[in-house]
């Protein structure tokens, strides 16, 4: 086992009366490595408490957390000071600005390495399609039992991670994956990624078919205001299998942002390329060849567009696609 020495590093930092809080920020990668951590030190600690920051807004990550009964709890109402250790997943500090009078003690990602921070432990490897990659290999190191519930959570956190397999990903990911996928349940795996769509969204469907326009093979539609973007996001997906459409914009206005789902299936239409482009310089954008996504605080949006009015927002979106741009180099990904 190629990172054996890590989990001997690991075990000896870890003291039996350890207190230990995951800190995550939800979607299944983290979630996944969270309570794969949890598994591995459960019996070596006297506690091991799983905390997001932000609730999860996407439909998946509700559905895995809901189907694999797994116990998250929000940061604001755990008692940090009751913890002797903090340990981040699949996140470096950087991704919590809002913690950095805290200390965190391990750190366990595959984002590229950022800052320089004095981790009592830390492995680090961006090499590495998903971190629920890296905690399969300590799970195996330690010899430690994988539920069926743990076992499909990972397999869930790769493939997510790594778009199955299509991106960023190397034979380590491929091979935590097939020592776990015989582990795991296969219809609970399906389940979370077909989650269900509440039927009142169905409205936002029905919206976008009537409101569809395409032109030159691209579809433009907004669907006006929602709880969450979950719902442009499915609709986008479904959009661009449709024959005729190459490329697709769903807008959503989501708490006081605008939303914008790119997807494409032309190579020469840069998904994440045009979102960051056309959109960078008003919100977070960016994304890879086939999908991207654009978030633009409401303040942000031009004063003439009028954001409560469809019409106003699509014609937006197309008259900026059409504006030549320069490109530029440096690439943001809001993930
Ligand atoms: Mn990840």
């Amino acid at each position: 086992m190629s990172n054996f020495s890590k989990w001997d590093e690991l075990k000896g930092v870890i003291r039996p009366n350890d207190r230990i809080l995951c800190l995550i920020r939800p979607d299944p990668d983290s979630i996944a490595s969270a309570f794969a951590l949890r598994t591995l030190l459960l019996r070596r600690v006297e506690s091991v408490t799983v905390a997001y920051d932000e609730p999860s807004k996407r439909l998946q990550n509700r559905a895995m957390v809901k189907l694999l009964r797994l116990s998250l709890e929000s940061v604001k109402s755990v008692d940090v000071s009751r913890f002797t250790k903090i340990a981040l997943l699949d996140a470096q500090v950087n991704r919590f600005p809002d913690y950095r009078d805290w200390t965190f003690h391990l750190a366990f990602d595959h984002h590229p390495f950022i800052e320089e921070y004095p981790y009592l432990f830390a492995d680090i490897r961006p090499e590495t399609g998903a971190t629920s990659t890296i905690l399969a290999e300590y799970l195996a190191a330690a010899k430690v039992r994988i539920s069926e519930r743990l076992a499909t959570a990972l397999c869930y956190g790769i493939k997510t991670d790594t778009d199955d397999f299509q991106r960023h990903t190397g034979r380590a990911d491929a091979e935590a994956f097939s020592r776990l996928f015989p582990l795991a349940n296969y219809h609970l795996l399906q389940s979370i990624d077909q989650s269900e769509i509440p039927f009142r969204q169905l409205d936002f469907m029905d919206l976008a078919l009537h409101r569809l326009r395409v032109k030159k093979r691209r579809a433009v539609v907004h669907l006006g205001a929602a709880e969450a973007a979950d719902i442009a996001v499915i609709i986008a997906d479904f959009l661009i299998r449709v024959s005729g459409i190459e490329f697709a914009v769903v807008a959503i206005i989501a708490g006081d942002k605008l939303i914008l789902i790119f997807r494409s299936r032309n190579p020469r239409r840069h998904a994440g390329r045009i979102a960051f482009n056309h959109f960078g310089e008003i919100g977070s954008a960016g994304g890879h060849a086939a999908a991207g996504r654009a978030e633009i605080p409401l303040p942000q949006v031009p004063s003439e567009v009028k954001v409560f009015d469809f019409d106003s927002i699509e014609h937006w979106i197309e008259k900026e696609l059409g504006r030549p741009v320069k490109t530029r180099a440096q690439e943001t990904n809001p993930s």
